[in-house]
């Protein structure tokens, strides 16, 4: 199931989404049955969107192009103009998602900190705005699980079932970026379904740990789902003939999450390796998932130099903001490579340090 044969010299920790599709993923994509999806005619994403309902336990399903276009059409879905959005505040619809919420739907983040990622109650009740004539009433609740750039921490279920019992008791609804949902079920030994049963919308994508080359899916109610088919044409999301894309999909959806303990076994050891590198600080007992992120304050470099540094040695990472650099397993990094990722960075701090 490793598409490592195929790997080239650099060792990718960039991000999960830089995944190849596998041979078999290829095979489906060659043979898909399509059809035009704007009209729902497409039979290979309509049994995408049959078996995401059904995984999810939901009335219905939609296809979107991105995770950034599921969570807008989501946004959009549960809120009116001049609303404000509670979320955390690294969370990827607040900052990586180009200020959409506001462009898309007119609204505002209202963020909130939280111990790694994970918001409580308590906290969200010090953010909600009662009714008043002065300031903007809250609209929405968006939850992110796992959370990436909290160093991809998964949300008990009991934490966010709170969340979401006492947000919905005040009549405001909840969306949960899933983008890595399958990776929080598997960290926590509980099915999606479950874990996810109290957000009204949940997105989740098919092109991050789970190896699809393209797509995300919005679950939900049939009404909610029927009207977010139109903020996907609205966005220009609507793909025709893509039950290519979705034939990966299936792949990605049936046989992706069973091999997510891999990736996390893998981002543990590199945890383990890069806290013994001085100058990287991580606590490798709070990665439970795919995502490592250190601080390199104390090596002397930014991020952006040893993303450099590292990249000159064929070791691709991501800076998270100038202080931290994030390194994310999946299916196309084997645990030799992470070994041969932790000798080069120890190398290049031993060589800086050097001089
Ligand atoms: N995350 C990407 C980058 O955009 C940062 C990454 O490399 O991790 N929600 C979450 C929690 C995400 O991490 C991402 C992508 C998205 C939504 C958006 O998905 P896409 O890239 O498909 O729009």
């Amino acid at each position: 199931m490793n598409n490592s044969s195929a790997a080239p010299a650099i060792i990718d920790l960039r991000s999960d989404t830089v995944t190849k599709p596998s041979p078999e993923m290829r095979r489906a994509m060659f043979e898909a049955e399509v059809g035009d999806d704007v009209y729902a005619e497409d039979p290979t994403i309509n049994r995408l969107e049959a078996r995401a309902a059904e995984i999810f336990g939901r009335e219905a399903a939609l296809f979107v192009p991105s995770g950034t276009m599921g969570n807008q059409i989501a946004i959009k879905l549960h809120t009116t103009h001049g609303q404000e959005v509670i979320c955390e505040e690294r969370t990827h619809v607040f900052n990586s998602e180009m200020a959409m919420m506001a462009h898309f739907s007119g609204v505002v983040p209202r963020t909130l900190w939280a111990e790694d990622g994970i918001i409580t109650w308590e906290q969200v009740k010090s953010k909600l705005r009662p009714k008043s004539y002065h300031s903007a009433r809250t609209g929405l609740l968006c939850v992110e699980n796992t959370h990436n750039f909290a160093g991809g921490s998964a949300t008990p279920l009991e934490v966010f079932d709170e969340v979401c019992e006492r947000t919905h008791e005040l009549g405001l609804p909840v969306h949960l970026d899933g983008a890595r949902i399958f990776n929080a079920s598997a960290a926590l030994g509980i099915p999606v379904d479950t874990l996810t049963a109290k957000a009204d919308t949940v997105m989740f994508c098919l092109s991050k740990g789970l190896g699809a080359p393209v797509g995300s899916m919005l679950v939900g109610s049939a009404k909610l789902i029927d009207r977010g088919r139109i903020y996907r044409k609205a966005l220009g999301g609507g793909m025709r003939q893509a039950g290519i894309l979705a034939a990966a999909g299936l792949i990605a959806l049936e046989k992706g999450p069973q091999r997510l303990a891999n990736d996390h076994a893998n981002a543990k050891f590199l945890a383990e390796g890069l806290s013994r590198i001085p100058g990287f600080k991580i606590d490798p007992a709070k990665v439970h998932t795919n995502i490592v992120i250190c601080d390199i304050t104390t090596t002397g470099m930014n991020s952006g130099e040893m993303s450099c540094l590292l990249a000159g040695q064929q070791v691709l990472a991501n800076g998270v903001g100038p202080d931290q650099i994030r390194f994310v397993t999946h299916i196309d990094v084997t645990r030799e490579q992470c070994a041969q990722a932790l000798e080069i960075v120890a190398s290049v701090i031993g060589e800086q340090a050097a001089h």
